[in-house]
């Protein structure tokens, strides 16, 4: 480690005194302005995870939903997931040290990792359409090759994508090639080839279950609206589960199953497949009798649609798209299934959002004292009715949830519930 170019580099990319921040649900967020050295440390961070893993790993500029002003980053590794949680905590540290202290930080960490620094660095990064976003990842750039890392700059990229190129670069191409082009030649190869299936028979579908020894479980957030978890356990009759919100820990819980299905209510959700699985659907697919071997083609272009290195809204439109055109039914139809329940979110700026913590994956309040109980009274008001608070990960404000029989009780309840947090 040249911990004179660091110093060195690390000037030119000056933390403002006294700044805070923490590594949260989607890394580090807030004003383009106060984020610099936090992209310039962050290219630094991953390159030692990169020695650490002998991987390639990503780094992200994005702030995603938030408004234009902000920005934001977040390593990826090596398998497209989220940043190990341990090395959230060094982000953390290593975003938060005071100039002088940098060298230790990262000293502190090499150690603790026992991360090999003679060991080769490669990091890939992408960014989002924000005015910042272009400026910021050049200082990620900076940090990378302070340390000596190798890199490619994506440059504009859907955060997904820049997931898949990482999984495709670490499985040495069999996922896919890590380029644009791969990415969507990948993609619509798998949707032209299931498309041309639409006109299957019933007989190949019914081949399509090879169910019985497979544990199926759908992970969702308390966001999801109660009745798709009513007409996922009544009607389909899978098992669902809760997490807490953020893409990590939905993908974490859904690695548990045979095949995890996750979403978040806004739209951050895929399936993923076991190895076990994947082996099993290629050998059917090579097995001679004809209706079996066309279902098991059908499910490998499906596994290649979804994007498994993380939810991707781009590859979930077109697995739809494919499943609808498959079963012969329309979006009205699909849309028809169940009916959601009215709900209500709203946004509450309290002085530190911190004050409330909250257990059973977000739907109870733990602190203040006395919340709890209050959101229960409310909630027993009235029909059908269900609602939580949460300090949002993302952004400085506390979420309220309320659903109910209709959109004005949901309105009501999630004003009321809005007032107990004061
Ligand atoms: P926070 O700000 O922690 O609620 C939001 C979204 C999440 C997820 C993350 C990361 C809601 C209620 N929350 O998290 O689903 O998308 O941003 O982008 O939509």
């Amino acid at each position: 480690m040249d911990l004179g170019a660091i110093t060195k580099y690390s000037a030119l990319h000056a933390k403002p005194n006294g700044l805070i921040l923490q590594y949260g649900t989607a890394g580090f967020r807030t004003k383009a302005e106060h984020l610099d050295h936090v992209m310039f440390r962050m290219g630094l961070l991953a390159v030692l995870r990169s020695k650490q893993t002998k991987s390639t790993i990503g780094v992200m500029v994005t702030a995603s939903h938030n408004p234009e002003e902000d920005n934001g980053v977040k390593l990826v590794d090596p398998l497209g997931e989220m940043l190990a949680p341990s090395w959230e905590e060094h982000a953390t540290c290593l975003a938060n040290a005071e100039e002088q202290d940098m060298q230790r930080v990262l000293i502190d960490i090499s150690e603790k990792e026992a991360v090999n620094l003679q060991q080769d660095a490669f990091v890939v990064i992408g960014r989002d359409t924000r005015p910042s976003s272009e400026k910021l990842s050049q200082s990620v750039i900076d940090g990378v090759t302070v340390l000596g890392g190798q890199f490619h700059d994506y440059g504009l990229l859907t955060t997904p994508q820049l997931h898949y190129m990482v999984y495709c670069r670490n499985t040495g191409g069999r996922y896919g090639k890590a380029t644009i082009e791969g990415y969507y030649q990948k993609l619509s190869k798998a949707f032209v080839e299931l498309t041309k299936q639409a006109s299957c028979s019933g007989d190949e579908y019914r081949s399509l279950k090879i169910g019985e020894s497979l544990n199926i479980g759908v992970v969702q957030t308390a966001y999801a609206n109660g009745s798709s978890t009513r007409y996922l356990e009544e009607v389909m009759k899978v098992p669902v589960y809760c997490t807490k919100t953020g893409v990590k820990h939905l993908h974490h819980k859904a690695q548990e199953f045979d095949i995890g299905v996750y979403f978040e209510a806004n739209g951050h959700g895929t399936a993923l497949f076991s190895t076990a699985v994947e082996m099993k659907i290629k050998q059917s697919a090579e097995q001679l009798e004809d209706k079996k071997r066309k279902a098991a083609k059908m499910l490998e272009n499906i596994i290649d649609l979804f994007n498994q290195a993380a939810g991707d809204a781009i590859s979930d439109m077109l697995v739809i798209e494919a499943i609808l055109a498959l079963k012969g039914l329309t979006v009205q139809q699909w849309d028809a299934l169940y009916t959601d329940l009215p709900n209500r979110q709203l946004k509450v700026q309290v002085a530190d959002r911190r004050v409330i913590s909250t257990t059973d994956a977000e739907r109870q309040a733990v602190t203040p004292p006395g919340l709890q109980e209050a959101i229960n009274d409310l909630v027993k008001k009235y029909k059908l009715s269900r609602a939580f608070v949460r300090p949002s990960g993302t952004e400085d404000v506390v979420r309220v949830y309320a659903e109910a029989d209709s959109q004005e009780s949901a309105d009501h309840l999630a004003h009321e519930v809005s007032l107990a947090v004061f």
